[in-house]
C-alpha cells in the first residue's frame, strides 16, 4: 500500500467522493471500515479533511481526520439519524430573498439555531432588496439585530453590497444556505464571474427557485477562502437536542428568561413566564416564538414531523452544472 496523502473533500456523491489532493480533484471510495459501527448516516461529508491512498484504482479514502465542528441535521423524518451536511466550516451565510421566494422566518430560525447548536458563526444575507415592495426589510432586520445576528444586504443582479460580501467571505470557509432562488449562486458567480454558477429561473406560478444547485460542493474563492455552495434544504430539524436545549438557541429570549417564575421554564404553558411576558408585550416577535414552539414540540423524544424532509426534489430534465 502506498503512502496515505491529506486531501478535503469536495464534494460527496452516494459512492465515492470528490477530493482535492495537491491541486488536483479525484474520486476516492471511502473504506467500508469507515462505515462500521458509525451511527451518523454519512462518514465523510464535505469540508472534512481524509486519508487517501491514490495509487489504487479507484482510489481509495481511508480516514476521516477530526473535525473542528460539523453542521448536522436529523436526516428525515423517516431516519433519526445523524446527517452531516458540512464539515469544518468558519460561519454559515443564510442567504434569504426579501420576495421572491419570499422571506421565511421558519427557516432562518432553524438554521440560526443549528448554527447556535453547532457552534459556527451565522451570517444573514438579506437578498433581493430591490423587491421588496412590501416593505418587511426593516422589519427583518429589526428582528434579527435583536438576536443578535451580523446582517448583509444585497441585490446579487445590480451588485449592491457585494463589497461587504467579499469582505465576510474573505479568509473563511463559508457554508452558504439559503432556499432555492434566493440568489446564492448568483451572489458568487458576482464576486469570481469565473466560477460560471448556473443560476435558475423563478416559476412565477409558484413564486419559488426549482433547485439549480442539486449537491453541495466546496469551490475556492480568488479572493482567498473557500464557500461551500449548498441546495437548499427544505426543513432543517436539528439532531441531538432536547426539548431543554432548545431555549438557549434563541439568545434573545435569555434576557427575559429570569423573570421566569421556574427556573426550568419551557416558555410554553408556565405561569409567570418572563418570554411570554415580553411576547404580549412585543419585544419579543410573533415569529421568533413561532419557531420556538415548533421546534420544542420537535425536540421531545419519538416525536418526528409527519411532513417530508428530504432535499427538494432533484430535477432530472435539469442540465449538469458547469
Ligand atoms: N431581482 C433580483 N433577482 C435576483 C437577485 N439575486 C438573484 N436573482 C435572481 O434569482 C434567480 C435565482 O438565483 P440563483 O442564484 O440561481 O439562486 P440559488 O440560491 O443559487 O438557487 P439554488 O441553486 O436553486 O439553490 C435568478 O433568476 C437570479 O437572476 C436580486 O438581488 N434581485
Ligand atoms: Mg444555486
Ligand atoms: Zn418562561
Amino acid at each position: 500500500m502506498g503512502d496515505l496523502k491529506k486531501g478535503r473533500v469536495v464534494r460527496v456523491d452516494a459512492k465515492v467522493c470528490h477530493v482535492e489532493l495537491e491541486g488536483r480533484i479525484l474520486q476516492a471510495a471511502p473504506r467500508g471500515l469507515l462505515f462500521e459501527g458509525l451511527k451518523a448516516k454519512n462518514p465523510v461529508a464535505v469540508g472534512d479533511w481524509v486519508m487517501i491512498n491514490d495509487e489504487t484504482e479507484p482510489a481509495s479514502l481511508h480516514e476521516v481526520l477530526p473535525r473542528t465542528n460539523s453542521l448536522s441535521r436529523t436526516a428525515s423524518s423517516h431516519d433519526p439519524r445523524e446527517q452531516v451536511l458540512v464539515a469544518n466550516a468558519d460561519q454559515v451565510l443564510i442567504f434569504s430573498s426579501i420576495n421572491k421566494p419570499r422571506f421565511s422566518s421558519n427557516r432562518t430560525d432553524r438554521i440560526l439555531a443549528a448554527c447556535e447548536w453547532n457552534d459556527i458563526e451565522p451570517i444573514l444575507v438579506l437578498n433581493k432588496i430591490d423587491l421588496d415592495k412590501k416593505n418587511i426589510l426593516a422589519e427583518v432586520r429589526a428582528t434579527y439585530e435583536a438576536v443578535p445576528v451580523k446582517i448583509l444586504e444585497t441585490c446579487a443582479t445590480d451588485g449592491r453590497g457585494m463589497d461587504e460580501l467579499e469582505e465576510v467571505l474573505k479568509g473563511k470557509v463559508s457554508v452558504l444556505y439559503g432556499p432555492s432562488g434566493a440568489g446564492k449562486s448568483t451572489s458568487l458567480n458576482q464576486i469570481q464571474p469565473g466560477l460560471n454558477l448556473k443560476v435558475g429561473k423563478i416559476s412565477s406560478h409558484w413564486e419559488q427557485g426549482r433547485h439549480t444547485t442539486t449537491f453541495s460542493r466546496l469551490l475556492h474563492l480568488d479572493l482567498g477562502g473557500w464557500v461551500i455552495d449548498t441546495p437548499g434544504i427544505r426543513v432543517f430539524r436539528l439532531h441531538g437536542v432536547k426539548k431543554a436545549d432548545i431555549r438557549g438557541l434563541f439568545p434573545e429570549f435569555v434576557r427575559y428568561q429570569s423573570k421566569c417564575k421556574y427556573p426550568n421554564c419551557t416558555h410554553d404553558h408556565e405561569p409567570e413566564c418572563g418570554v411570554l411576558d415580553a411576547l404580549e408585550e412585543g419585544f419579543v416577535p410573533e415569529t421568533r416564538y413561532m419557531s420556538y414552539l415548533e421546534m420544542l414540540v420537535e425536540a421531545a423524544p419519538d416525536e418526528f414531523g409527519a411532513e417530508e424532509d428530504i432535499i427538494d426534489e432533484y430535477d432530472p430534465d435539469a442540465p449538469d452544472e458547469a
